[in-house]
C-alpha cells in the first residue's frame, strides 16, 4: 500500500531543476518514487506512509525551490 500526493512546485525550468528537486525528496525517509512533470509544476511523490508537508517543504526548499500555493495538488 503506498500513498502518492501531488505538490505544486514553482520556479522549475530545466531538467537541472527536475534532477535537483527529485534526489531531495527522494531522500525523505519513506519516499519510494519521484516523478516531476516539469511544465506542470508538479512533484508526484509515492511513499509507503504519507510524508509530511513539513518535510517536503524543506527538501524543495533544499533543492533552490518553493511549494506554491496551495501546495497539494492531487492525491491518490
Ligand atoms: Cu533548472
Amino acid at each position: 500500500m503506498t500513498v502518492t500526493t501531488n505538490y505544486a512546485v514553482t520556479g522549475m525550468s530545466c531538467q537541472h531543476c527536475v534532477d535537483s528537486v527529485t534526489a531531495e525528496v527522494g531522500k525523505l525517509a519513506g519516499v519510494e518514487q519521484v516523478q516531476v512533470d516539469l511544465s506542470a509544476g508538479t512533484v508526484s511523490v509515492t511513499s509507503a506512509e504519507a510524508v509530511s508537508l513539513d518535510d517536503v517543504r524543506a527538501a524543495v526548499d533544499e533543492a533552490g525551490f518553493d511549494l506554491a500555493d496551495p501546495p497539494i495538488v492531487g492525491e491518490g
